[in-house]
């Protein structure tokens, strides 16, 4: 296989398996290809130049890690105002928390051609170049008219919105349009490849060609689902190591005559944290019989803290936790155990495991990998039982889970209230087939199908 060349927002060290994400994803093929790996240093430089940025190599075993400095303004317009400010509450259906703040737009424009000035000269005639979501929608189409001629594909990794939503984005059709100018372009459930063929057929005119083909712009490229997998076997590995295991067995004796549940997230708006909580106290006021038992243990990681939308979160989530603990709470029980702070990758399976109901419940998510890392967690004896949204993209997959409306607060806890007492048989049951699914389309597979996909492109 040719070099591959991985391009997305942060990196992180391939050798390192606390890294997880997209550094488990791609670090095999990385490797073996000797590849490159290229991004934003993380580093953000007090009065630097709009538009330009040191760039730094480093090496990884045999993978090159590029990365670029971004000086303050090109840092706040390009990550925080239009990525994060605009693509992502948008692609996430939220209207509401879009700033669509005309300068923000430039900035955004300006790093993606930053980005593709400092990588076209580290670039190989028969590289293939994978470029990874919302942050480098338009990489391809700078790298196109610097005379980039290698085959480009690109995975968004969060959901696509219907054609309404994505038409109020002000520059939506020049974003989508330079998706044309990738081979292939990669969505993560069947929900966004409709999406994306409704809105190139009806906004921009392009021509369906039969199974996952479009063409526009003297462009012909492949639009298909390759939904997202974890590495199951790291996992669980992780799983069975002294660290998971010793949390476990703490969680298991603390929580010897209560309930375990468990939600893990990034402090996102989009994962629905406060509609679970209430969701929660509902089962707590309908079904008593969890009162001094049902536990729920939310750990929300910090993130994007510098965004407005995620503090005002943040204070909802504090309140609604203090409240719930201060209504329901007897002396040595507390309802949620609310924890705002990253915690140790390899102490998550071991917590996953203790926990008798998951928690994923997001109001819209791409994939969510936080499903199917508790399942990959469970014992298949006596696994735990998956309460998923079906506003996941997980949810496509993940059949059987039980799936939920995060909006419906009490059907959501009457659904909770059935997973606390799903018979031992019927857990095994669809934890098996849960398992088998994952396994069978694990991140390997997602890696595989994609690149795939690619090659069999022709070269532009
Ligand atoms: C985007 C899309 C898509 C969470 N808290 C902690 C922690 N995590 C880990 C989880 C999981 C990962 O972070 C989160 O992955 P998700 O898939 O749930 O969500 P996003 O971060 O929003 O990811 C999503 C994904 O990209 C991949 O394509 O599935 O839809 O939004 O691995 O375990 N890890 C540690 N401490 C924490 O406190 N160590």
């Amino acid at each position: 296989m040719s070099r591959l060349v991985v391009v997305s927002n942060r990196l992180a060290d391939p050798r390192k398996p606390a890294a997880g994400g997209l550094a488990v994803a791609l670090g095999e093929t990385l490797n073996r290809t000797g590849g490159l790996w290229f991004g934003w240093s993380g580093t953000v430089l007090e009065g630097g130049t709009p538009g330009e940025g040191e760039l730094h190599r480093q090496q990884a075993g045999t993978v090159t890690l590029a990365t670029v400095d971004l000086c303050k303004e090109d840092h706040d317009s390009f990550y925080l105002g239009y990525s994060n400010g605009v693509l992502w509450p948008v692609f996430h259906y939220r209207l509401d928390l879009a700033h669509f703040d005309a300068g923000h737009v430039a900035g955004y424009r300006r790093v993606n051609q930053l980005f593709a000035r400092k990588l076209l000269p580290l670039l190989r005639d028969d590289d293939t170049i994978w470029v990874h979501d919302y942050h480098l929608i338009p990489l391809a189409a700078e790298l196109r008219a610097m005379g980039c001629r290698q085959k480009i594909g690109f995975f968004l990794h969060i959901p696509l919105p219907p054609q309404q939503i994505l038409a109020a984005i002000p520059q939506h059709e020049w974003l989508m349009r330079s998706l044309f100018s990738y081979d292939v372009v990669g969505l993560q459930s069947e929900t966004d490849a409709m999406h994306f063929a409704r809105y190139v057929q009806g906004e921009l005119g392009a021509q369906a060609l039969g199974e996952h083909m479009f063409r526009a712009f003297g462009n012909t490229i492949r639009a298909q689902a390759f939904p997202i997998g974890i590495d199951v076997d790291e996992f669980a590995a992780l799983t069975h190591a002294k660290d998971a295991r010793d949390t476990y067995l703490r969680m298991r004796e603390e929580y010897a005559r209560r309930r375990l549940l468990i939600g893990v997230d990034r402090l996102d708006y989009s994962k629905g944290i406060p509609h679970r909580i209430r969701a929660f106290r509902e089962l707590l006021a309908h079904y008593p019989e969890n009162r001094d038992s049902a536990t729920l243990i939310q750990i929300a990681s910090p993130t994007r803290e510098s965004v407005e939308a995620y503090n005002d979160i943040r204070q909802e989530l504090e309140g609604l936790c203090g409240a719930i603990n201060g209504d329901y709470g007897e002396l040595d029980w507390m309802p949620i155990r609310y924890i705002h702070r990253v915690v140790a990758r390899k102490r998550i399976p071991g917590i996953c495991r203790a926990a008798a109901v998951g928690l994923v419940t997001p109001l819209r998510d791409g994939m969510n990998l936080v499903a199917k890392e508790y399942v990959a967690a469970q014992d298949p004896a006596d696994p735990g039982v998956l309460v998923l949204s079906r506003f996941a993209g997980a949810a496509e997959q993940m059949r059987e889970a039980l799936l939920v409306n995060p909006y419906d607060a009490h059907g959501t806890a009457e659904v909770i209230q059935r997973a606390l007492r799903m018979p031992l048989e019927e857990r095994r049951e669809r934890h098996q087939k849960l398992l088998q699914g994952i396994r069978e389309q694990d991140v390997h597979w997602w890696r595989k199908s994609f690149l795939d996909a690619l090659a069999q492109m022709p070269r532009p």
